[in-house]
């Protein structure tokens, strides 16, 4: 089991043909990590992008092998998948405005280049969901946003039709469900990629999701019932952390300082309850 990449709170292992994406119970928030894990966080979103590769496995197949058979140590919390060639963009759709977003939005009134109407403001429902992909950079920078001419230049017209396309089935299916409990999915960062990896194929048809999908850390969450747009949202699962944050004075740069136990039970109850609204299970570790 070679360890071949660490993200902020995940990190990948290569099993000869397979990869090994393993989620830790850490926890970011201003892009800074905690020093104090939530238990069960990395198994809960596991498990929730697990549920959704089977609840979307019709819209598109993924790259999953097994969620079982995976060393002890990861158990619950790793998935073994397969190796993919990665589509070198980050396929975004939004249905909200915030983030990233709402900064181009105000500054330009266009989205990855997706034209919007005036008059909207943080929070704002879009008329329809949108396709707005941003190029990956790889030294923990931050994404730029990239046009749907920019994507097509790079992978293809058809692929990145596809792409565009997944992206909004996927958001589409995740955003009614958990709307339907509670919840609004305001945008969602999906990956996908090329079967076949070392054969060369890029091919359209064979484009797979990979990644984590639909999870709290993959997309913004919010509680439906304290939606008010003209003001930043509250996030379904940070924002017990990010309101204790603002009372202690941290100034959100690194070294963060140790969660209080009342503030780590109440984020990892909102994980357990973003996973049993939207699964309709309940949560057994
Ligand atoms: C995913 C990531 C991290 C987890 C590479 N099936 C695949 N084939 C090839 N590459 C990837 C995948 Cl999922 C791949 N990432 C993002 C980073 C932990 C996933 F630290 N990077």
């Amino acid at each position: 089991m070679q360890h071949v990449y660490s993200g902020k709170v995940r990190e990948i292992y290569e099993d000869g043909a397979d990869l090994l994406l393993v989620a830790s119970d850490r926890v970011s928030v201003y892009d800074v990590v905690l020093p104090t894990p939530i238990p069960d966080k990395g198994a809960l979103l596991t498990q929730l992008s697990v549920w959704w590769f089977g609840r979307l496995a019709d819209i598109v197949p993924n790259h999953l092998v097994s969620a079982t058979d995976v060393p002890a140590e990861f158990a619950g919390r790793g998935i073994r998948c397969r190796r993919l060639e990665m589509v070198p963009f980050e396929c975004i759709a939004r249905g909200y405005l915030a983030g990233s977003g709402l900064r181009e939005y105000q500054e330009t009134g266009a989205i990855s280049g997706v034209e919007l109407p005036p008059g909207l403001v943080e929070g704002s429902r879009l008329p329809a969901p949108i396709f707005t992909p941003t190029t990956k950079v790889s030294d923990g920078g931050h994404d730029a946003p990239a046009t749907f001419a920019q994507v097509a230049a790079a992978v293809g017209v058809e692929t990145a039709e596809r792409l565009r396309a997944l992206t909004l089935a996927v958001y589409g299916r995740g955003a009614e469900r958990a709307a339907r409990n509670g919840i609004i999915v305001a945008d969602t960062k999906l990956e996908f990629g090329f079967a076949g990896a070392g054969t060369g194929a890029r091919a359209a048809d064979t484009l797979t999701l990979a990644d984590e999908v639909l999870t709290p850390d993959s997309s913004r969450f919010w509680p439906a019932d304290d939606w008010a747009p003209g003001r930043p949202q509250h996030a379904y699962d940070k924002q017990f952390v990010r309101d204790w944050a603002a009372g202690t004075g941290w100034d959100k740069k690194p070294p963060a300082p140790e969660l209080p136990a009342e503030v780590v039970a109440a984020t990892q109850a909102r994980y357990v309850d973003a996973y049993e609204k939207i699964t309709g299970t309940v949560w057994r570790r």
